[in-house]
């Protein structure tokens, strides 16, 4: 795959920051969002808990009362799901801006080289910058304009993949951005925790230490062979991510809002023959997905990522709700059609996505 520019931006301790910004008397001492601890006998969990409150070990996740025991004088509230939900609308529109290059997205809807993970967390492709030192400032300008606008600290992950992107940001936290270019991520990445890695919780982590696997740079003992048959198919990425290698694409998605099916060839192609075996596969799957959960849809869209990280959208939109696969591949494949037709640049990605459900989908 060639040189990618990842960013990860993730929001610093978010509900409790926002919490702070509200109530700046709440600056400097520990903050818990949460259940009510009621006197330590409260059921439910810690949300997150602000930076001075975590040295205390309060985290996620935690049982409020354990985190009362643990800081009883902490600043405990409740989430304020609304705030946090309007605040994050707000800076998801700042980082998406920086997606464009320089000019607003021709394709409707999401802009394509970003990714929203969660309330907090957004993937940016930045890769037509081509330079780390360009991403840097970009960077810079990006956590400069939320703390502008918001008020609010960001920190940022750069990398050549998401992984690489995400660790760094872990590693940068609070207020923080680090960088790690192509050349750098094997000493970025082989001395760290095998738990650093996103995606081995403690039950993965056990078991590759019972086998002499404590950090990243160990997970090179074992054949990818070897850690297929411990994992299965996990068994296959952990290797390849312990090389620093991840090809996740940066992929608009609107939780709910659309489902769809996507694929990266290992080789950019215009090999029609490959290309609709492959679209065919993925409109089965998705197909799949329409009858298991009776889903009715209007929109069809049709994604086409040619090399260069050129990625173009065709959508249609019917008069009426549909369930009907056969529909949905005619249209879908007349669509991947005229992208052949209208571009002659090598393919690196097909998707196809369905949208406008008759109702909420989960
Ligand atoms: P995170 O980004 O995981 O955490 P954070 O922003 O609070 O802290 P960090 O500085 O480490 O990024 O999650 C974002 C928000 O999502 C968090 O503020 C609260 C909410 N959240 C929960 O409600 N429960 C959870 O278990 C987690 C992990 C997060
Ligand atoms: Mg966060």
């Amino acid at each position: 795959m060639e040189n990618r520019i990842i960013l990860l931006i993730d929001m610093d301790y978010f509900f409790a920051q926002i919490e702070e910004r509200s109530n700046p008397r709440f600056k400097g001492l520990p903050v818990v969002i949460g259940a009510d601890p009621k006197g330590g006998s409260g059921r439910g969990v810690v949300s997150t808990a602000n930076y001075i409150a975590r040295k205390f070990g309060i985290h996620s996740a935690l049982p409020i009362s354990r985190a009362y025991r643990l800081c009883p004088d902490a600043i405990f509230l409740p989430p304020d799901m609304e705030l946090y939900l309007k605040v994050s609308g707000e800076i998801m529109e700042i980082i998406k801006k920086y997606s464009f290059r320089g000019i607003p997205s021709k394709s409707e809807g999401l802009p394509l080289g970003f990714e929203q993970v969660s309330l907090d967390e957004a993937y940016l492709d930045i890769s037509f910058l081509k330079d780390y030192k360009k991403a840097e400032e970009l960077a810079r300008s990006l956590k400069k304009e939320i703390l502008e606008k918001e008020n609010l600290t960001a920190t940022v992950g750069i990398g050549p993949n998401k992984m690489i992107a995400k660790m760094a940001a872990g590693k940068a936290k609070p207020d923080g951005l680090m960088v790690i270019n192509p050349k750098e991520a094997k000493d970025f990445l082989e001395p760290l925790d095998i738990d650093d890695m996103p995606g081995v919780g403690p039950k993965t982590a056990a078991k590759l230490r019972a086998l002499g696997i404590c950090r990243i740079g160990d997970v090179k003992k074992l054949s990818g062979s070897d850690l297929k048959n411990i994992f299965g198919k996990w068994g296959e990425l952990i290797c390849e991510r312990a090389q620093g290698i991840d090809e996740r694409e940066v992929f608009p998605h609107e939780a709910a809002k659309s489902i769809g099916r996507d694929y990266t060839f290992e080789k950019d192609t215009r090999e029609s023959k490959i290309i609709f075996g492959i679209f065919d596969e993925l409109i089965k799957d998705l197909c799949r997905k329409i009858k298991e959960e009776k889903i009715r849809f209007k929109t069809i869209t049709v994604v086409c990522r040619f090399s260069g990280f050129e990625t173009h959208t065709k959508s249609k939109t019917l008069k009426n709700f549909i369930k009907s696969c056969s529909i949905l591949k005619k249209e879908a494949k007349n669509m991947l059609l005229r992208f052949l037709l209208e571009n002659p640049k090598y393919i690196r990605l097909i998707g196809v996505r369905i949208s406008s459900f008759s109702e909420k989908i989960n």
